[in-house]
């Protein structure tokens, strides 16, 4: 039917039949099967008494802040008795959130502490502490294979003095402070989740297992002073943290409040500071989140704080969490990219049977949704719920080791991105005009185009996103094919269909062809851009290779952006990614500027508005691409070279950045004065071969060990050196 173009009839069924369908609760069209919420663990509430000399409430000078490169929450103020501190971190080497309260004069600390969440059970502990144990789901929804019994927790709090003033004792379901100086809080929690254990998904532990080793872990982290338990924190937080860094001078607006800062921001005014704050948050805030052995960062990290999160708070791979992980290898990350890969993993089990059920085909697939369930059903509506995830997925895989070239790492993601690219040979078809192989049933993420009738449609052949992906994909895995010397029969087949793959068209308008014929969409200024792929986050265009497809690109920009496009604070970093890409420096500052104004919040956590039934507006992903894109106007490598500030917004005229990440096992350190580069340094890990490129304009020489090992001219040329693991490369631009 997609092929006759009975668009109308083809969607109708597609609609009827490509989704899951299961007792329905609610939650939209046709589907679900039960799928779950992502939820808070819950509350601790600390409920302070009054200090000596000061009146019920009276708290003045009340200041929080987060410091990003010690990753500890302080917040200060004045309790009457004198001032008061409460450091709060979450650390991962002791796996326990720390609360530490000190008061400048004795006894001045005086508190409850309870836990809640509703269903759960707070009681001491036997030792002095509190426990909470409960369990989900707490709502109707139970995820496949929790019918009998879901998911268990078990929460273990502990207290300690930590001078010899005031005194610590458990009262019914809270801890009772009085009079102290100094107190430490200790919190671990427990459950039986075992992304390892399909198809529940669990262990058998019972609560009280659960809340026996959550104790066990309070009991040793209590049993360190406080000192020991920041620094073990600090470091392990630094050892991310410190490898990358951006500097966009303006340091004097530091003191004045974030919300002041962004108020002004939307204002009008001029802070590239603040850029480079968020550049440091979206780094804070991965590292904090998506640490190996542990769940990739969902739509709002870690951090949602409800029963019911928007979305789910779930894995949407049609951008979402692709966007997620978009900084990690950049900003040097690597590590915080690999919760994503072990995802990929857990996906494929589920993601065979999918392919096997749903389109009779081998290989893997997973679609637009998907959580920690083992979810890779086209779900919850087909208009944009079949969207075929598993080919961007992978992608990362390669992009991991084209970034760190580790031969070892390819071998351990090649099986997924061979099934991947199974599924795609098994199930692409030929559109018989011009004998191209495309993608059917689909949809291009979220839009829709007029059929002949006028009606919305969703499902159809051949979108270019689809084809950019599997052109990508298919190219990459003959590529690892041949790098790992295995399946050279596959990598044929493979390399076969890329040519008969569509081209990129360029539609009457000018603009890139969102679906396979040049269809009018429904929304022009529709948040998705996946039409771009091609753009950003992969390859295929660039101004030099393919100059007219790159204005094309950004004629479809313009055109989004013309209707209200980018309202999302994810769908504006990807527009400043995609213009880095054009090597539009100014759009980029422009569009930074248009995210930090209009979708950042004061705390400075990404912003999406209210969605049809409205939901909570943060979401995490435009905290990630925005750094991204930061990182993409400063230091390029898709192609095969390095560019250094290939798109430097003229606002950030000086600036510093080190620690920046480009394919082929390069650091780069880069700085600017004036809009100019100054100096450069590459830091060659593996001993690949370099290929540099400068902004035009810019003559330089490029030394090591103060030899010169070539010259760039001012005529905006580009040198090819070899390089030595371990050395570093000087680039000293002529004055
Ligand atoms: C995609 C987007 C929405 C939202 C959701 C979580 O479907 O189109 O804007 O970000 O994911």
């Amino acid at each position: 039917l997609l092929l006759a173009r009975q668009y109308e009839e083809a969607q109708r069924l597609t609609f009827e039949t490509m989704v899951c369908r299961g007792a329905g609760s609610g939650f939209g069209e046709g589907a679900p099967l039960p799928y779950g919420s992502y939820q808070t663990l819950g509350d601790l509430l600390l409920r302070f008494e009054p200090s000596p000399g000061a009146g019920a409430g009276e708290h003045r000078a009340y200041r929080r802040e987060l410091n990003l490169s010690r990753a500890v929450a302080l917040t200060s103020f004045d309790a009457g008795g004198g001032s008061v501190r409460r450091e709060v971190f979450a650390s991962h080497p002791h796996q326990v959130l720390v609360i530490h309260l000190t008061a400048v004069a004795p006894a001045t600390i005086s508190f409850r502490a309870g836990m809640s969440r509703p269903g759960a059970l707070t009681s001491p502990d036997g030792q002095g502490g509190l426990t909470m144990v409960g369990g989900t789901p707490t709502g109707g929804e139970r995820p496949p294979g929790l019918e009998r019994g879901g998911l268990r927790f078990a929460v273990s709090l502990r207290a300690r003095l930590d001078d010899d003033g005031g005194t610590l004792a458990v009262a019914g379901d809270t801890i009772v402070a009085a009079h102290a100086r100094a107190v430490t809080l200790v919190l671990a929690v427990e459950t039986n989740y075992d992304q390892q254990n399909p198809p529940t998904y669990l262990t058998q532990q019972r609560s009280d297992e659960l809340q026996a080793k959550a104790m066990a872990r309070t009991a040793a982290a209590a049993a360190l002073p406080y000192t020991s338990l920041r620094d073990a924190h600090e470091t392990d937080h630094g050892s991310l943290f410190h490898r990358c860094s951006l500097d966009l001078g303006g340091h004097g607006r530091r003191a004045l409040p974030t919300d002041q800062r962004l108020e002004a921001v939307c204002a009008g005014g001029f802070d590239p500071d603040l850029a480079a704050t968020c550049f440091a948050y979206g780094r804070y805030l991965l590292i904090a989140c998506s640490r190996p052995g542990e769940l990739p960062a969902n739509l709002q990290g870690i951090w949602s704080d409800g029963l019911q999160a928007a979305w789910n708070a779930d894995y949407h791979n049609n951008i979402n969490l692709q966007m997620n992980y978009w900084p990690a290898e950049v900003t040097n990350l690597a590590a915080c990219h690999e919760p994503l890969f072990d995802f990929i993993e857990y996906l494929r089990p589920p993601g065979r049977r999918t392919a096997r059920v749903q389109y009779g085909a081998s290989g893997w697939v997973t679609h637009t949704i998907s959580n920690v369930w083992g979810f890779t059903s086209p779900g919850e509506k087909a208009s944009w719920g079949l969207g075929n995830a598993a080919g961007w997925l992978v992608g990362h895989l390669w992009e991991h080791y084209a970034f760190g070239g580790d031969l070892a790492f390819l071998k351990r993601a090649y099986p997924a991105m061979k099934e991947a690219a199974q599924f795609y040979l098994d199930t692409l078809i030929v559109e018989p005009g011009a004998s191209h192989l495309v993608t059917a049933p689909s949809v291009s993420p979220e839009n829709a185009f007029r059929s002949s009738s006028g009606q919305a449609i969703s499902v159809c052949f051949g979108p270019t996103v689809d084809t950019a992906i599997v052109r990508e994909l298919f190219t990459n895995t003959a590529r690892a094919a041949g790098l790992l010397g295995t399946d050279a029969v596959f990598a044929r087949a493979l390399e076969d269909v890329v040519p008969r793959l569509p081209p990129f068209s360029v539609g009457r308008r000018g603009t890139l062809q969102e679906w396979y014929e040049d269809l009018d969409e429904v929304e022009p200024g529709h948040r998705h851009i996946s039409h771009l792929y091609g753009l950003y986050p992969s390859s295929q265009i660039t101004p030099t290779t393919t100059p007219a497809l790159a204005e094309a690109a950004r004629a479809t920009l313009l055109r989004r952006l013309a209707h209200g496009g980018a309202a999302t604070g994810w769908s504006r970093a990807w527009f400043v990614a995609s213009w880095a890409r054009l090597g539009d420096g100014a759009r980029v500052g422009e569009q930074v500027h248009e995210l930090l104004a209009r979708s950042t919040l004061p705390n400075l956590l990404d912003y999406h508005p209210p969605f049809e039934n409205a939901a909570p507006p943060f979401q995490i992903d435009g905290n990630f691409g925005l750094t991204a894109g930061i990182a993409e106007a400063l230091l390029q490598s898709h192609q095969s070279f390095i560019a250094l500030l290939p798109a430097l917004p003229p606002a950030w005229s000086h600036g510093a950045v080190v620690g920046l990440r480009a394919r082929g096992a390069f650091e780069v350190d880069i700085s600017w004065s004036a809009g100019k580069l100054t100096q450069a340094a590459l830091r060659s890990l593996r001993g690949e071969a370099c290929r540099l490129r400068l902004p035009a304009g810019v003559a330089a020489r490029v030394t090591r060990r103060d030899v010169v090992v070539g010259t760039i001219p001012a005529g905006g040329g580009e040198l090819s050196f070899s390089t030595a693991a371990g050395e570093s490369y000087i680039v000293t631009t002529d004055p």
